[in-house]
């Protein structure tokens, strides 16, 4: 754990001391009228999670929303780099996270020391970082990408410069693809993407011939191959509303699905298999720390909550303003499709 997080003193309620009878809906949504608070919460999280948020959203739209909100608190359900962005880019708010343990595979893949190091070696390349990472290595970045943007921020990046991505090498290698730049990648990867299997996958496409494919670029070249479309969360989402195929298959963490069922009741939308055929694989296990009972306990007990210090901070925010900037292009998703 990074020490950007501010655990519960020793006197704070525990979820032992939560009264089972207790309607927690109920409860936090009291506690976020009392506190002025806003609940951001990622796509990955499970459906409770997601219905109660006043923002569903990837990592781009839930960074806009952070530096956009009027509330005092922002509670933020998805992983602890989303938390330290919200805090990075309104620095005046309260930003809790409900489990401070929530971390990522890709941001320990990516160590600040190691990072550094790599920089160092191609001092001639822009640094091209996926929001997937601590906020010391977003601090040692030109400019800062989500799945929904890397590829139209890449584009403006100029042609004579040679790019360093990381830490997602599945991600850049698409990037790399799609715009023709040479990229240096980091040799990194996230375990939920990595769990798809093809052999499963080509098994289960002979099983629903109508079902359309829909890979995240997260995933590696072997799955990409088998995709009818690829992108990042809202872009998947946008495609299965928009098609007119009755059946699909989603190559990337399956809670994504509770959206598509809400949106489209009448579509049917099946997890992609890891080796086991089987589709449980690729929930995300930080993303899965995130409860109802925590989330009541943060707005309780104002921790976990993120702080980061100054110069840290101000380091973080260059290439993270210069992702909202050059994103202009990318409008911002409704979030709930079934929204209003
Ligand atoms: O950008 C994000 O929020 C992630 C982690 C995936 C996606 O495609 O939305």
């Amino acid at each position: 754990m990074t020490d950007t997080v501010v655990l519960p003193s020793a006197d704070a309620l525990t979820e032992d001391d939560i009264d089972p009878t207790l309607d927690l809906v109920a409860e936090i949504g009291r506690l976020r009228k009392e506190r002025n608070a806003v609940i951001l919460a990622h796509y990955y999280q499970d459906g409770e999670i997601q219905d109660l948020a006043d923002f569903v959203g990837d990592s781009l739209d839930l960074s806009r929303k952070a530096a956009a909100t009027s509330a005092d608190v922002i509670v933020f359900c998805g992983v602890r780099f989303m938390g330290e962005v919200a805090k990075i880019l309104s620095p005046g708010k309260t930003v809790l996270i409900p489990d401070a343990e929530a971390g990522c595979s890709l941001e320990e893949a990516c160590r600040a020391d190691a990072f550094r190091h790599f920089r160092a070696k191609h001092p001639d390349h822009i640094a091209v970082t996926y929001i997937n990472c601590s906020a010391e290595v977003k601090a040692l970045s030109d400019v800062i990408v989500t799945s929904s943007n890397a590829e139209a921020i890449v584009r403006q990046l100029p042609a004579d410069r040679p790019i360093l991505f990381a830490p997602d090498r599945h991600l850049g290698a698409y990037v790399a693809r799609k715009t023709g730049r040479e990229m240096t990648l980091w040799p990194g990867s996230c375990i939920i993407h990595e769990q798809f299997s093809e052999r499963e996958l080509v098994k289960l496409k002979v099983r629903h011939p109508a079902a359309k494919v829909a890979a995240h670029p997260e995933c590696p070249d072997a799955i990409l191959a088998h995709a009818d479309h690829v992108g990042s969360t809202r872009n998947i989402l946008d495609f299965v509303l928009a098609s007119d195929a009755p059946e699909f298959i989603i190559a990337t963490e399956p809670h994504i699905i509770h959206q598509m069922e809400k949106a489209a009741p009448h579509k049917t939308f099946i997890a992609a298999p890891g080796a086991d055929g089987s589709c449980n694989c690729a929930s995300c296990p930080f993303m899965a720390k995130n409860t109802l009972e925590k989330i009541y306990l943060c707005l309780r007990n104002d921790a976990p909550r993120i702080e980061i210090p100054e110069d840290l901070r101000l380091a973080a925010v260059k290439p993270l303003e210069r992702m909202l900037e050059m994103s202009r292009s990318v409008p911002m998703s409704k979030g709930r499709p079934d929204a209003a």
